[in-house]
């Protein structure tokens, strides 16, 4: 068996049902009514992701490729040899691929992904793709304390976030995040971070309300999965996906509205909504690259170099860890 075959090791326990149920019942209880959005990825949620990236809509997904295709080579150039890109939130690798071709430096990858079936698929794609790569997966939720691999721990190491993931994080929990990401990248560490930027609030709104629906399904996947997983009863049909940008707060907010007054059941709870009423399922923050800056500054990082697409909608950030 080749060393990589043991790529599906988990170096830290799943994400169990036992949490799943436990967020469900504390976001249902609170007012309003909310849940976390780290839950959309079951497998069935991650595909869809993978249709929104596809969407004419969603602009980031091409924006950022577009960014790390023209920019890649320099990125890699700030890297020392024989680093360990780890990845945060790696879904589908695409992004890191490109990565990986243009940075001869990386001789490990390490992809963190609370997605168990994805992370593993890709993980074991990208080995047979890249033979000579170390490729050592974690299956872990990257908000929580978890490990790096052991064979990772003695090389340099870069951080590698895609997407504008940190979007989806209130700016506090960004910054703690960042802080977190610098003590396990350690001294001297570059982190490539894709940001999305604040621009005209029509391309916002459209790109998280899509003309074929595919971001409704992604949104209602979240109840389907708590139907799936939670013995729970929503009727998805009595549910609509709402998504709109809060200019005061620079964030797309999603929400699930309810149709019409009703009880849900959900482990043997009943949880009551009115006509109406919504279930806040995810913040996506956007940035003027100056606030980014400053947040990162604030968080333990130096900004190194910022590169943007044509149209200015989308921003990859080299930072390096700041000297204390
Ligand atoms: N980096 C990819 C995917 C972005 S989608 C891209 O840029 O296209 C967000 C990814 O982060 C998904 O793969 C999802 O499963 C993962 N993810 C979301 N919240 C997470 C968490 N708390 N811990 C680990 N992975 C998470
Ligand atoms: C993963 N994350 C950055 C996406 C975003 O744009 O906030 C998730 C998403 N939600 C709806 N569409 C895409």
């Amino acid at each position: 068996m080749a060393p990589q075959a043991q790529i599906a090791r988990r170096f830290e326990p799943s994400v169990g049902e036992s949490s799943f149920a436990c967020d469900v019942i504390a976001g249902l209880t609170a007012r309003p009514k909310r849940l976390p959005p780290k839950y959309f990825y079951d497998e069935a949620g991650s595909q869809l992701f993978e249709q929104i990236t596809e969407l004419p809509e969603y602009y980031p997904t091409r924006c950022e490729l577009a960014i790390l295709s023209e920019h890649g080579a320099d990125m890699g150039r700030l890297l020392p040899s024989d680093t360990a890109l780890v990845e945060f939130g790696s879904g589908s690798t695409r992004k890191a691929r490109i990565l990986l071709a243009a940075a001869p430096a990386i001789t490990a990858y390490v992809p963190i992904d609370i997605s168990s079936e994805m992370l593993a698929n890709e993980a074991a794609a990208l080995w047979r793709d890249h033979p000579q790569l170390a490729v050592l997966p974690v299956e872990a939720d990257f908000t929580r304390p978890f490990r790096l691999p052991p064979p990772v721990a003695a090389q340099p190491r870069a951080g590698f976030f895609p997407g504008s993931t940190i979007g989806n994080f209130e700016p506090h929990e960004a910054s703690a995040f960042l802080r977190h990401a610098a003590r396990m990248l350690g001294r001297g560490a570059i982190l490539i971070i894709g940001v999305d930027l604040i621009k005209d609030v029509g391309v916002l709104n459209a790109a998280y309300d899509d003309a074929a629906g595919v971001t409704a399904k992604f949104n209602l996947n979240l109840l389907a999965r708590i139907n799936r997983e939670l013995e729970a009863d929503f009727d998805l049909d009595t549910f609509s996906h709402q998504a709109f940008y809060n200019t005061e707060r620079r964030r797309i907010e999603m929400h699930l509205a309810s149709r019409k007054r009703q009880n849900v059941r959900i482990c043997g709870r009943v949880f009551d909504f009115r006509a109406g009423e919504t279930i806040h399922t995810e913040n996506s923050y956007k940035y003027a690259i100056e606030s980014f800056g400053a947040l990162a500054r604030g968080s333990g990082w130096t900004p190194r170099a910022v590169w943007t697409d044509e149209k200015g909608y989308f921003s990859v950030h080299a930072l390096a860890v700041a000297d204390h």
